[in-house]
């Protein structure tokens, strides 16, 4: 017997149904990254962070040439390319032919989903060849395309926990600055940073970074983009409980390539009405909610493979 109203359940059990149906919609559906920052920064260890494994080979060339480089990858049954960009931040003798390079850029523009701006957080400045890759950027793609983008910080380690967050915002502040001078303040104020260590779970708040750079992304990644990387990275998600112990631990170690993405109250209130946005999810009132959230489970689970890992995971978010 039901501990629910029969009314909810049946509201429930309807909008798990249409949510299963927009996720098979999606499932051959892939996303696109496209990294720009100087070699070494730290852009192809941040991707592998956060997708949980190696995608990305680390360390592994110094280029000589501005270039363009594509990479297939496949997650949970998803694919997804990330496209890379030598040489567009760095301080090469000789420069490849800026009008060429734009070409092929452009070429490119309507596949990328996320943009990623990285750079160490324990540099003071941005670089002339920072400001050249976001300014090659800006007229390839468009001012608009900086909505997609989130700045990143790598190397947050390297700061001390009472210099850390004033680092992160004058950093922020002067790469947003530059960004302005092509989208206007409106836009570059808008592009989210967060600050990430790949040698450590933590940044030097305490904080688990995982958690935030994985909601950031997310939060910017194109509608069409949304799902599929959703779905490459469901079975790692966590949700927060609903009670949980808050447990402080210190832990200075790479992060493990299994590594869960732990998600607080907050984030995982931005990954549930983003979710809801691009699915286009019939809106549940509060009692249906707690339905969805007890029978989502089960559903998933019935359904099986990556869809219904995302039925489970997408109707948690709804029973919170
Ligand atoms: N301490 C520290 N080292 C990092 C971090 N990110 C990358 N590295 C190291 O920096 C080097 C270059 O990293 P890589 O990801 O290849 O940079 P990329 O050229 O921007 O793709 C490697 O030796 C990494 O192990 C970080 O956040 N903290
Ligand atoms: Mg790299």
């Amino acid at each position: 017997m039901s501990v629910f109203n029969s009314n909810d359940e049946k509201q429930a059990i309807n909008w798990l149904e249409s949510l299963k149906e927009k996720l098979q919609a999606r499932q051959d559906k892939k996303f696109t990254f496209l990294l720009v920052g100087r070699t070494g920064v730290g852009k192809s260890s941040t991707v592998n962070s956060l997708m949980g494994k190696t995608v990305a080979v680390v360390g592994d060339y110094e280029p000589c040439t501005m270039d363009i480089k594509k990479y297939d990858n496949e997650l949970n049954g998803i694919n997804f390319t990330i496209i890379d960009t030598p040489g567009l931040c760095d301080d090469l003798e000789e420069v490849g032919n800026d009008y060429e390079y734009l070409e092929r850029m452009r070429s490119d523009v309507s596949q990328v989903d996320s943009m990623w701006f990285v750079s160490r957080l324990d540099e003071t400045r941005v670089t002339n060849d920072e400001k050249r890759g976001i300014k090659l950027i800006s007229e390839a793609f468009g001012a608009k395309f900086w909505g997609q983008a989130v700045i990143i910080f790598t190397f947050a380690g390297a700061k001390n926990a009472s210099d850390y967050p004033i680092a992160l915002e004058k950093r922020t502040e002067l790469i947003r600055k530059e960004i302005a001078k092509y989208t206007g303040i409106g836009i570059a104020n808008n592009v989210p940073s967060v600050a990430v260590d790949n040698n450590s779970e933590i940044t030097p708040d305490g904080e688990k970074w995982l958690g935030e750079l994985y909601t950031q992304i997310y939060a910017r990644i194109s509608a069409k983009g949304a799902v599929p990387f959703l779905l490459a990275n469901v079975e790692r998600i966590k949700r927060p409980e609903k009670e949980r112990e808050v447990i402080i631990e210190k832990i200075y170690e790479p992060v493990p390539t299994y590594a869960p993405i732990e998600l607080n109250q907050r984030q995982a209130a931005v990954v549930r009405n983003k979710t809801n946005e691009v699915l286009g999810l019939a809106s549940a009132g509060a009692s249906v909610g707690a339905v969805i959230g007890s029978i989502g489970g089960p559903l998933g689970a019935a359904v099986g493979g990556t869809i219904g890992a995302g039925i489970g995971l997408i109707a948690g978010f709804f029973g919170l």
